[in-house]
């Protein structure tokens, strides 16, 4: 059995259809959606057709929660944030905004022995960075059960996305997972001095998983492929001028970076890295 797993697509079509693309190309059995499928670009409506048609299972990111519910209080919030919310909910419909708010928190399985875990970002919450540079003992965490985890086990393979940073690790003989973004793809760690090719990194990121599907039995194999898939960035920006964010949407898919890198490198100072120095 060969799943796809996809993450993070907020609304960049271009990225999604070329990913989808490269999917039907390698015969997967199903695809997986991690969720935030929408904010950010300005196809988040088309995204979601796509994702609900191609998608067996859809998991719900912070964005599609965020930018669906009806907030009570938005009158106090920042005006920039009350802006990308009538914006984000300006582009899809009431019944898109239902979909998303029922979307579920977690999904398992078990494949080659292995109890797979996916979740959008953390088995708590669906909006906390747990980045590739954090402890062991944070990244342990992430195998625990929850409240919201279908079963009460600790997992043996977790799966996430969230952070748009793919990356894999192997903690206490489990194995974390972080699939990367479709449509926002960034290198945490950069430095000018040492970086490669940004365009290694403007590519859309996705998982295939491959192994005996729903088997507990350790007898089969399990492989983990990291696929990256180039997409016509200039085409997505092509109506850019629609978009209320469109200087950091555009700085985000041609620098590969996150718009505003002083709220990442503040995040690596709580961790005691500084990125100046790595
Ligand atoms: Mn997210």
């Amino acid at each position: 059995m060969k799943i796809a797993i996809i993450s993070d697509i907020h609304g960049n079509l271009e990225a999604l259809d070329a990913t989808l693309k490269d999917i039907a190309k390698r015969k997967v059995d199903k695809i997986i959606c991690l969720g935030d499928i929408i904010a950010k670009g300005t196809h988040p409506k088309e995204c979601l057709e796509r994702i609900r048609k191609k998608c067996e299972i859809v998991l719900q990111g912070n964005c599609d929660a965020h930018f669906s519910i009806e907030h009570k209080n938005i009158e106090e919030m920042p005006e920039q944030e009350q802006k990308r919310i009538k914006w984000n909910q300006s582009l899809i419909n009431k019944e898109d905004r239902e979909y998303l708010l029922k979307l579920p928190f977690c999904y398992e399985f078990y494949m080659s022995g292995s109890l797979v875990r996916l979740f959008h970002a953390t088995p708590t919450v669906n909006n906390k960075a747990i980045l590739n540079v954090d402890s062991i003992e944070t990244k342990y965490q992430m195998f625990l059960p929850s409240k919201k985890t279908p079963s009460q086990a600790v997992a043996d393979v977790i799966i996430y996305g969230h952070i748009h940073h793919p990356y894999m690790d192997k903690i206490y003989n489990k194995t974390i997972i972080n699939v990367g973004s479709v449509g926002n793809s960034f290198d945490a760690i950069r430095n000018k001095n040492k970086d490669s090719n940004v365009l290694e990194t403007t590519k859309s990121n996705y998982l295939i998983i491959e192994g005996e599907y729903r088997s507990q039995e350790y007898s089969s194999d399990i492989s983990f492929q990291f696929i990256k898939v180039p997409y016509d960035i200039d085409k997505e920006l092509e109506d850019e001028n629609l978009n209320i964010e469109k200087e950091n949407y555009r700085f985000e898919l041609k620098q590969d970076m996150y718009n505003d890198m002083t709220k990442i490198n503040e995040n690596f100072k709580k961790l005691g890295i500084d990125v100046d120095k790595i």
